[in-house]
């Protein structure tokens, strides 16, 4: 890896393969799109400078084919690998493989992704490095050690893969008589996911919001944080609508979430962007859940409240350059919203592939769109169902609210179902709007009748 990166190679599709490309283009940095033979059309392919047919529609084959990205990057002369979200994003051997065949892998160190996606490793080395988590447990070896453990930290507890995140392979155990049985199911269950059947207790916090902290690291040992995103609107694991600032956050824990974050990425070296991911409690204590080593879908709160681009940050830490440029304290300003746009019945959260006959996306002041999708765009079984992000800043958090259910009434989207109702109801909901809501809102308070509502015509 010798000289600044001149051509990068994005494996990946969608909207956030169009938000490297841009942020390449931006840098003067030349492009390569990979696609399958069912996103021949797709915008990432005709923005990019050069494009490669990586395999057909299944990902195993295309966006997950190690040896034909790696063959496209050689094939093209690309000198640098930028992996997006998802698909190969937080595979280290990936990672590795890019650095053994000279190219520059556009994100953290591929130990540092092995050491987060080892849960019960990253729990340790956060607890370390003086981060507050759970009482919990190593790997699990036997029902007695699990009976103890039980005995020590009582119930509710959770059971999660070691191997897991993201909400993957975690059960819940209210009632100590049901710890063997559910630890057994729990094992087989992270074995046949994971390949892997190791897993760990924790407290089990019955009520939290999940709050993370984006970091920015370069390879001198200088990291800051970009302060907090507030992701606790979700159904099933998937965030739904994002925010920055969290409402919840008081200055004093912010201030405390902020400091450990930064605290823990210098004692273990990382280097590019990552996120830690906490869990607030209903007494303002907060807790290391996880650490994503990757950019994520909603980096763009954060880009609207600090001036930050957070892709070109990468790009420039895997040139290795220097932080110095970044001045957070003087950038951060107001309140930022994203609301996920997925193609999906509103209600029963269905996919809805097809084709889009009529698009039309919001604009105006402070709302920023990022999507792949144009009218007559296939949305394919294949892929994720999400087509696009809207994200509304605003001064304040009233501001920004009134901005972002201005631009959902805005959009237009004929031919498949979107979930575009759920958020017009979700944006009215007292919860929402006081910000007094929790990781099970959604779960709880669905109301099925209110959201078809808002799939009428409005005017
Ligand atoms: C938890 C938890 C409560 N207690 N761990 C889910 C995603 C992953 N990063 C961590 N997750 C959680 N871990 C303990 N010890 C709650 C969550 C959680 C959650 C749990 C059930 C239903 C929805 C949830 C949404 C966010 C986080």
């Amino acid at each position: 890896m010798k000289g600044p990166i001149r051509k990068v190679l994005i494996a990946n599709r969608g909207e956030i393969a169009l938000r490297v490309i841009r942020a390449c283009r931006e840098m003067e940095i030349r492009t390569v799109a990979v696609h399958s033979t069912v996103d021949e059309s797709a915008l990432h392919v005709r923005f990019a400078d050069e494009a490669v047919c990586v395999g057909p529609g299944p990902a195993t084959q295309s966006y997950l084919n190690i040896p034909n990205l790696i063959s496209a990057a050689e094939l093209t002369g690309a000198d640098a690998v930028h992996p997006g979200y998802g698909f190969l994003s937080e595979r280290a051997d990936f990672a590795r493989v890019c650095g053994k065949c000279g190219l520059n892998f556009i994100g953290p160190r591929p130990e540092h992704m092995a050491m987060m996606g080892d849960k019960v490793r990253a729990r340790q080395t956060m607890a370390e490095a003086g981060v507050p988590v759970l009482p919990g447990t190593g790997v699990i070896t036997s029902t007695a050690e699990a009976l103890e453990a039980v005995e020590r930290i009582g119930v509710p507890v959770i059971i999660k893969a070691s191997a897991g995140g993201g909400g993957r392979g975690m059960k819940i155990v209210r009632d100590a008589s049901k710890l063997a049985e559910t630890l057994a199911t729990a094992q087989a269950e992270a074995q046949a996911a994971f390949g892997n059947g190791d897993v760990y207790i924790e407290r089990y916090v019955t009520s939290p919001r999940h709050i993370e902290i984006q970091v920015v690291c370069d390879k001198h040992g200088n990291a800051i944080d970009l302060l907090e995103r507030e992701c606790s609107i979700q159904r099933r694991h998937q965030k739904i609508i994002e925010e920055a600032p969290s409402a919840a956050l008081s200055d004093s824990v912010r201030a405390a979430m902020r400091k450990a974050a930064v605290a823990a990425v210098k004692a273990i070296g990382y280097q590019s962007v990552g996120t830690l991911e906490f869990l607030l409690d209903g007494e303002d204590k907060f807790y290391f859940m996880e650490m994503n080593t990757r950019i994520q879908v909603e980096h763009c709160v954060t880009e609207m409240i600090t001036g930050v681009d957070l892709v070109q940050e990468q790009i420039r830490i895997a040139n290795g350059e220097e932080l110095g440029h970044l001045d957070r304290e003087h950038h951060a300003r107001g309140h930022a919203i994203e609301c996920r746009i997925n193609a999906e019945d509103p209600i029963n959260f269905s996919p809805q592939p097809g084709t889009i006959t009529a698009l039309h996306f919001p604009g105006g002041y402070g709302v920023r769109v990022d999507s792949h999708v144009y009218q007559g765009y296939r949305v394919s079984p294949y892929y994720d169902s999400m087509i696009g992000k809207v994200i509304a800043w605003g001064k304040d958090r009233d501001q920004a609210l009134r901005r972002i259910r201005r631009a959902l009434d805005e959009i237009v989207v004929e031919g498949i179902r979107t979930n575009v109702p759920l958020h017009r109801w979700l944006l009215k909901q007292e919860a929402f709007v006081t910000g007094r809501y929790d990781t099970h809102f959604l779960e709880q308070k669905l109301d099925p009748a209110a959201v078809a509502a808002e799939a009428e015509p409005q005017n």
